[in-house]
């Protein structure tokens, strides 16, 4: 199955072209001045400042030839930062080793909007950022500016965390991305350079290096790549890169050992069982049951796998992606759709460790999810995967922006003391309000170029059938054979069930639409009625409606959307006796803002819930739904810390809930998920 591209899908759905014109507006525009050290008061990036850097040292190089010796750093760290900000030397590379991957996901994005919203002037820029990026690189295609700038001498030497192929992987996304909405080819033969000096740096060949990604990306953007230009080398070297991953002799742990020899440093084998596990490189891919380790780093591999699986037929991979999906769903996912638990590594925790205040769900983290989930319906259509996808997207992912779309947030907690993150040291990964940029920035772009490619999450396709995972008002059409299909789609998702789908088939067509049945409302409750007689499968979570297409037929599906109290299984230790609210695929939270202070002294009322009530509201002028439900307020009345029990004074309270995704935006306070019930 195909997804389909975003040229493709027109969106007119109030919520997704809402939040994709803030994209367009606010974050394209904004983040750009990022790019460029221009935002007062925010941490500097120095990622367009590395690209000309980078071309600056080219130019010396063809200008005065063998004579131009490069800068030779002393440091090479993993982070370089100015003494004085405001002062970098040129010639100097600064930031994360990763810094040039900021830009290639700002092009992507960029590419995404050109692709529905045509804007010259907006183009014009991101011609000159691909100028800047091609005036970098190398003549044998080499294109990193860490190395480029601190000494090609280590280029290759240190994949375990220096992170090339993952720029590597990142320049082919924005380079695809860009091709696609422009017809530009300018990044795309840039990228193509880069990647096919890899591959002839690394292959199964007795010759080449037997490395592979220390962050992953790359896997599933060679598999891109392949598809867009049909060159089966590309997905060759993907397949070798997982192939290679966590075989024995362990390559990072090798690396490690030259390096330390190379740099006079002394070096023992690690005993850490885990060791590894950061990396997914523990063991082979295909043995891999658990997701452990570095939480983005995951999501990428295990959507390059899925990739590698369709593209490929390899059926032991299918199985592995099946395996981990389900580790990540049954045991490792918070009921915002956030992954990645503990901010010890980024990483994944044991299975049922969810804590919510020191919680790290990064954004990044719940984006990878979704390539994942997006990737697993293309393998097979269960519903499973979209009600994850829709899970994460609602929730974890749109948390990681503001309402107004100008700052963000990295880290997704489920329970905020600001308090606790001014003063705890444990929980200072947590900020309790958005951050303008950080130092290290791999989220807001990140965001962007989900956002803008959002229309493409919502279909798959076979030759004549149309899958309908998301449910977006918007139109596109479907070809079977030579002719048409073209459907419309009017929903008030994610705040309505119903759905009303327009198909007009001006010839007739023999084809199949199937339609998710969302998790949340399940195959008992939903009603689905079609014009023209079609033959209605219940499979896997969709309704198969298949027949003959012909004139105007209309799809009515009706998933009531009901306040939900959701609880937790038991062994989610920070969860237990505690329930949350959720209504169709959006999780709700209560804020200090609606609620005061202390927001651990209520309780959900459940012998009263049938009095909770949905209503229409505005958060700093975004339209949503809020909800308010019956609770119970415990009295703060004790005299001393510990006291003989007594049975708690309550009295009867109500709790405003808003989405989870808009807390924090009206200030710094208190927010919570989970309550006592
Ligand atoms: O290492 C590159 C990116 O920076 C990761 O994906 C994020 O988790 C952050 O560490
Ligand atoms: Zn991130």
């Amino acid at each position: 199955m195909e997804p389909l591209s975003v040229k493709r899908v027109t969106l007119t759905d109030a919520f997704w072209t809402r939040t994709q014109e803030l994209v367009r507006r606010e974050m394209i525009p904004y983040q750009w001045e990022a790019l460029n050290d221009r935002l007062p008061d925010a941490s500097p990036s120095f990622c367009m400042h590395n690209f000309r850097a980078a071309g600056l040292l080219g130019q010396r190089r063809r200008e005065q030839g063998k004579q131009y010796t490069a800068p030779v750093y002393s440091y090479r760290g993993f982070d370089v930062w100015p003494e004085d900000p405001a002062h970098p030397a040129e010639d100097q590379f600064y930031g994360y080793v990763f810094q040039d991957t900021d830009l290639y996901k700002w092009i992507e994005a960029v590419a995404y909007s050109l692709a529905v919203h045509p804007d010259p002037e907006l183009e014009k820029i991101a011609d000159g950022a691909i100028d800047a990026v091609c005036g970098a690189q190398l003549e044998n295609g080499y294109l990193d500016t860490y190395y480029i700038l601190t000494g090609m001498d280590r280029a290759f030497t240190d994949l375990g965390s220096f992170h090339e192929l993952y720029c590597l992987g990142h320049l082919l996304e924005a380079a695809v991305a860009y091709y696609e909405a422009t017809g530009k080819d300018k990044l795309l033969g840039a990228a193509r350079r880069f990647a096919d000096l890899v591959d002839e740096i690394f292959g199964p060949e007795p010759e080449k290096c037997k490395g592979y990604p220390g962050h992953e990306i790359a896997e599933m953007a060679l598999a891109r790549l392949y598809e867009a230009t049909g060159e089966e080398k590309y997905l060759r070297l993907s397949k070798f890169f997982l192939d290679q991953r966590g075989t024995e002799p362990n390559y990072f742990d090798q690396e490690e050992e030259r390096n330390a020899r190379r740099d006079g440093k002394p070096w023992r084998p690690s005993t850490d069982p885990m060791h590894n596990a950061y990396t997914q490189s523990h063991r082979p891919v295909r043995e891999q049951d658990e997701a452990v380790g570095h939480a983005v780093r995951a999501g990428y591999l295990y959507s390059g796998m899925a990739d590698a699986a369709r593209l490929t037929g390899d059926r032991t991979l299918a199985d592995a992606c099946r395996r981990l999906w389900r580790s990540v769903t049954r045991e490792k996912l918070y009921i915002t759709g956030g992954v990645g638990g503990t901010v010890s590594g980024e990483a994944f925790s044991f299975p049922y460790d969810l804590p919510n205040d020191t919680a790290y769900s990064e954004t990044c983290a719940a984006i990878a999810l979704v390539f994942f989930a997006r990737r697993m319906l293309q393998m097979e259509a269960r519903s499973e995967y979209a009600d994850v996808m829709e899970l994460a997207l609602y929730n974890t992912v749109l948390s990681g922006m503001a309402l107004d779309g100008k700052s963000f947030f990295y880290v997704n907690p489920l329970e905020v003391l600001p308090e606790a993150c001014h003063k705890d040291y444990r929980v200072r990964h947590v900020k309790p309000v958005r951050q303008k940029w950080f130092g290290c920035a791999c989220c807001p772009p990140n965001l962007a170029r989900m956002v803008g490619s959002v229309g493409a999450y919502a279909y798959t396709e076979s030759a004549d059938t149309l899958w309908f995972h998301l449910y977006m008002s918007g139109s596109l059409t479907k070809t079977v054979g030579d002719k048409e299909l073209q459907v419309e789609v009017c929903t008030e998702m994610p705040w309505e069930g119903r759905t009303e789908v327009t198909v007009h088939a001006p010839e007739a067509v023999t084809a199949t639409l199937a339609f998710r049945i969302p998790g949340w409302c399940g195959p008992d409750r939903a009603s689905v009625t079609a014009t023209g007689g079609k033959r209605r499968e219940l499979r896997d979570g969709y309704l198969y409606l298949t027949g003959t297409w012909t004139g105007e037929e209309r799809v009515t599906l009706d998933f009531p959307m009901e306040i939900r109290v959701m609880t937790a299984d038991p062994r989610v230790r920070e969860d237990t006796g505690k329930a949350a609210v959720t209504r169709g695929p959006v999780v709700y939270c209560a804020e200090e803002a609606d609620n005061g202070p202390s927001l651990q002294l209520y309780r959900l009322d459940m012998a009263r819930m049938d009095r909770a009530s949905v209503e229409d509201a505005d958060i700093q002028g975004t339209p949503l739904r809020v909800l308010t439900v019956p609770a119970k307020k415990l009295r703060a009345d004790a005299d001393a810390l510990y006291t003989p029990y007594r049975a708690p004074k309550e009295e009867d309270a109500a709790l405003r809930l808003i989405p989870y995704y808009a807390w924090a935006n009206r200030g710094e306070g208190e927010m919570r998920v989970w309550f006592r019930v």
